[in-house]
């Protein structure tokens, strides 16, 4: 056969060896690349910013001694490197990652401010395949992944969808027959006492009534209050959706015997909340939620044991909510509209660094029974489900000192407020709920801490609390 490179110079032929060689490589990386879309969100102030911000800065710090030892592909060396890329959808806001870690480990480090719409960040992560006959083949490969931050109560209208307006109208003036939603509805049900909902339609009624709603709800969220299950979502985080009409109607007595009339501010209001479903509800699942990968649900189940019974089983109803989300089965609701993607999904229980470290497995424990029957229906239709403790940044250490002849574990860290350090007795988690007579007043008292990186932190980066064992859950499949 004739030699086809015989009069080649050496050099020539190495560079066009070399050429093949990296195209080969880059043909394979692209049939070996592959994009997850992750999905975090919570309530408001569970920590969705901080962890999105933190898990970020580990990944693009990883090969700088970020401490991951439980991330296999950082453990057993084969990440390569993290880069964040450009957006993939162009009409999402962008998830200001630059701001807000400047701001968490500026000199002066301060938490994020709220955020109350959904944002988006695509980050490529290089590694090498683990295993004998994939790191053969490749080199490298790259995970595109996709991280979208939402608020959790976008998920609360998701159940809304399996109403009509007459049975969510019902199922919400029900829960206001109770404390403390009875009192603090008071004047949104006076006002709607004095109404006729038979007569005609009128806008400046509607926008009147529905305000006074929106108020209620807006109290019930209120931190001193703490109430969670609040429907519409989208009435306390209205997003782009700020004063647009979709946003103007609230639950109504059941229409008298002559029914509903025609043209009626009964009527008015049953199609708004119609819309509602159709362009904010099912707007939402077919945009984002069909297209998640993989879900993170985050809980600031302290925050919920400080402000006391009512707002724990709150909180409760609304992950309940949640959750039902996830169950996807054929007679599901959800299953019906889209066919649904997520295969992982992980509940985390955030800012564990408030309690000492012999506190965590309780956490865990009670992150587990409040979220055990709609997970093992979920894990059962093939979503594989964890319940973790974490601390995307660490901003205290445990100390055990003798205490009355007992040995206590204290957190040493700055309290919210302060610019000093203190030691702090937390106190401890239970492992069962108590009922809510046992639940005396103060009964939970967990701090809030400045974020100031504590003197046994090790490595260059932003300590946490089992941050690379979330990651490994949502992620490690994918960087194999
Ligand atoms: N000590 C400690 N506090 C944390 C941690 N993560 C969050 N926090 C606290 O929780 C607050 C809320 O955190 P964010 O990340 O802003 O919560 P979010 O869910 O994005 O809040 P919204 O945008 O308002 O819904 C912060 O201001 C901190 O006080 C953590 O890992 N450790
Ligand atoms: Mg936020």
């Amino acid at each position: 056969m004739k030699n086809l490179f015989k009069d080649w110079p050496t050099d020539r032929l190495t560079r066009h060896v070399n050429q093949m060689g990296s195209q080969l490589d880059d043909w394979l990386h692209l049939t070996m690349d592959r994009t997850v879309r992750l999905a975090v969100t919570g309530l408001n102030q569970s920590g969705k910013t901080v962890f999105t911000t933190t898990l970020i800065h580990h990944l693009l710090h990883a090969l700088e001694g970020s401490n991951l030892p439980g991330l296999k592909v950082a453990d057993e060396n084969r990440l390569l490197g993290t880069r964040i890329m450009l957006q993939p959808d162009l009409d999402i806001p962008a998830f200001p990652y630059e701001r807000h870690i400047r701001t968490l480990l500026s000199n002066k480090p301060a938490w994020p401010v709220p955020t109350e719409a959904l944002s988006e960040i695509r980050l490529a992560i290089r590694f090498r395949p683990a295993g004998v006959l994939s790191s053969r083949l490749a080199t490298s490969s790259t995970l595109y992944l996709d991280i979208i931050d939402y608020p959790g109560e976008w998920l609360l209208d998701l159940p809304m969808l399996k109403h009509s307006f007459e049975s969510w109208s019902e199922q919400t003036l029900k829960l206001c027959e109770e404390e403390p939603r009875l009192s603090l509805s008071a004047r949104w049900r006076a006002q709607l006492a004095e109404l006729n909902p038979a007569t005609p339609a009128n806008e400046e009624e509607i926008r009147r009534i529905s305000e006074s709603y929106t108020d209620f709800l807006m109290a019930c969220k209120n931190p001193k209050v703490g109430l969670s299950f609040l429907q519409p979502g989208r009435f306390t985080i209205p997003g782009d959706l700020k004063g647009a009409p979709l946003l103007t109607f609230c639950p109504l007595p059941k229409a008298g015997a002559s029914g509903i009339p025609s043209g009626s501010l009964h009527e008015a209001m049953a199609r708004r909340f119609d819309s509602y479903q159709k362009l904010v509800a099912e707007g939402f699942l077919k945009r984002h939620f069909s297209r998640f990968d993989r879900q993170i649900v985050l809980l600031d189940l302290l925050g919920a044991l400080n402000r006391g019974p009512n707002a724990f089983a709150d909180m409760h109803t609304s992950l309940e909510a949640i959750l039902e989300n996830f169950r996807h089965g054929p007679s599901s609701l959800l299953t019906r509209l889209f066919s649904p993607r997520i295969d992982r999904l992980l509940f985390a229980a955030t800012k564990a660094d408030y309690v000492a470290a012999n506190q965590h497995h309780n956490l865990e424990r009670l992150l587990r029974r409040l979220v055990a029957r709609s997970a093992n229906d979920a894990s059962f239709l093939g979503v594989e489900i964890q319940s973790q403790a974490l601390s995307s940044m660490r901003c205290t250490r445990t100390v055990v000192r003798e205490h009355n002849g007992r040995r206590l574990s204290f957190v040493q860290g700055t309290p919210k407020g302060r610019d000093r350090e203190t030691l702090l007795f937390p106190g401890e988690i239970p492992e069962i709920l108590p009922e809510p007579e046992e639940w005396s007043a103060q009964r939970f008292h967990f701090m809030e801490f400045e974020p100031r990186r504590p003197p046994d932190a090790p490595g260059p980066t932003a300590p946490h609390i089992r941050m690379d064992q979330a990651l490994e859950f949502l992620l490690g499949d994918k960087l194999r």
